[in-house]
């Protein structure tokens, strides 16, 4: 079994459509992950002791969804010295703008590295983690320069396709 090294948590299952992006992401890198739901407000002992496990397992970067009053990446984030990558959720009426500012707005001297809100976020959030975590492994570093050569063959492809139809 693959050490986890990075831990996908979100304040619902309800965002999990959301993350979905990320855990694609940290699968396709082949890279050890789990997949945890709980709230800096519903259950804030859970929380507590998800950090204390994550820092046990090995777990070296921290992604975290959540929607509305966002404070869970921030919560998350003053309990360890592991690097907290923010996504914002829409799932509230306010389409995620409240959860962008919830996270993105932490006070100095606890930071939480936020994405974009949404499907962007959490695809950026699994990037940003293995990006980190190339640091120390070259094999990882390799992999991320081949799918940005892929994206960027993408990006010349619809243009070809484009001239087509114009
Ligand atoms: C937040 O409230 C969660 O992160 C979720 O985005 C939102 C709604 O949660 P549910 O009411 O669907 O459980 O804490």
């Amino acid at each position: 079994m693959k050490n986890v090294e990075v831990a996908v948590v979100m304040g619902s299952d309800s965002d999990y459509g959301v993350m979905k992006e990320a855990v694609d992401v940290l699968r396709q890198f082949d890279v050890g992950f789990d997949v945890t739901v709980t709230s800096a407000h519903r259950t804030p002992e859970r929380t507590r002791q998800f950090v204390l496990l994550s820092e046990k397992k090995g777990v070296k970067v921290i992604i975290v969804g959540a929607g509305a009053a966002a404070h869970l990446a921030g919560v998350i984030a003053s309990e360890t010295l592991l690097p907290v990558v923010g996504v914002p959720i829409d799932s509230s009426p306010l389409s995620g703008a409240d959860a962008l500012y919830s996270t993105v707005q932490m006070p100095g001297g606890i930071p939480v590295a936020t994405m974009a809100i949404g499907k962007a976020g959490a695809k950026n959030a699994a990037l940003f983690s293995l990006e980190m975590l190339a640091l120390s492994t070259p094999e990882l570093k390799e992999k991320l320069s081949d799918y940005r050569k892929k994206m960027a063959d993408s990006v010349e492809e619809k243009n070809r396709k484009l001239q087509e139809r114009v």
